[in-house]
């Protein structure tokens, strides 16, 4: 008898337990027509991923019919993959991915597939056996960002006899925006035989970084007349370390600087004269991966990758108009 109703005893109290958690999983407030989706983002390392954030967020509100779980990677890898492990869990409906890298995706989207999630993927691009693995990619064509800024520098520089030593700086290693800004160079520099890249270093996308690297280069008295920076807060952090060199830069500058993304504070030093071309990189995704979700929750067929117009602005062409109409 004692044992019985023991048993009786530590069965009650498993149910208990068991509806206790199972209230506490589900929060009060939760709406069971939103659309849970779970966003990986890259980190928080340049003006550019803080636009593309905030234009995320407030696409996939809950006015918009979402419930959004974000999580900042904080520019790691290993955090994206426990993160999406963790969306899995959680059951969420879409998995929307802003990658650090291109390879390195196989087992964690496949991992998603078999919970049946599908996989929408942002700004740079992922490159896996299996096409099928994620839904959608939308993004940069950073391959052609990187023609802009070449055919920049051959109309300024057309003297074929004329050398041009240029310094590189370069964004995160493996990742879209960085593979293509840096191949269009290359393969420029490889065209044009008075072209030289002095040294090739890397600002993994940070003001902090870029300008460490950049003061530590300028120590070796190297010179160079073109800047090609792979994004503006690594522009932001050279342009000091010239400063502090006491090397001029800009429109009439020793140094002629070529920066990417043109997000609001580059296009003001564009204006100043203070950097010579800006790229644009456009960080609003936001309503695009709103539109491509609500078109799979229809039913449709979504293009599997989609790239964004862009333009860009050079310091004698832009106009104090040109930067007031721009939303980042
Ligand atoms: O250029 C840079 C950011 O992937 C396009 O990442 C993005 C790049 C952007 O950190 O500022």
């Amino acid at each position: 008898m004692r044992k019985i109703l023991c048993l009786l005893l530590i069965c009650t109290t498993l149910l208990l337990a068991g509806c206790a958690l199972s209230s506490a999983s589900r929060d009060k407030d939760f709406d069971d027509s939103l659309i849970v989706v779970g966003f990986s983002q890259v980190g928080s390392e340049s003006d550019w991923r803080l636009a593309n954030t905030a234009s995320m967020v407030s696409a996939l509100s809950e006015q918009n019919g979402y419930r959004l779980l974000f999580d900042n990677a904080r520019q790691k890898q290993e955090n994206q993959y426990l993160a999406i492990r963790n969306f899995i869990q959680q059951d969420v409906n879409y998995i929307v991915l802003a990658p650090i890298s291109e390879t390195g995706w196989d087992s964690v989207f496949r991992e998603a597939k078999a919970a049946g999630i599908p996989v929408i993927v942002v700004d740079r691009q992922v490159s896996v056996e299996d096409e099928s693995l994620y839904q959608s990619w939308v993004g940069s064509d950073f391959y052609r960002e990187g023609q802009m800024a070449i055919t920049w520098m051959e109309e300024s520089f057309p003297d074929p006899d004329a050398p041009l030593r240029i310094l590189h700086l370069q964004g995160t290693e493996g990742a879209t925006a960085q593979l293509m800004r840096s191949r269009a160079l290359e393969e420029a520099v490889a065209r044009h035989e008075n072209w030289t890249v002095e040294a090739a270093l890397k600002g993994e996308f940070t003001e902090a970084k870029g300008y460490e690297v950049v003061r530590d280069f300028l120590k070796t008295g190297t010179p160079f007349s073109v800047l090609y920076s792979e994004n503006d807060n690594m522009t932001f952090g050279a342009m000091r370390a010239l400063d502090e060199a006491g090397i001029s830069y800009g429109r009439d500058g020793e140094v002629k600087i070529i920066s990417f993304d043109a997000v609001h504070k580059a296009l003001e030093y564009c204006l100043e004269g203070r950097i010579n071309l800006c790229v644009e990189c456009n960080p609003l995704h936001g309503p695009r991966v709103d539109r491509l979700i609500k078109s799979c929750e229809a039913g449709e067929e979504v293009p599997k990758s989609s790239y964004v117009e862009e333009i860009c602005f050079t310091c004698d062409t832009i106009t104090p108009q040109m930067i007031g109409e721009r939303e980042y």
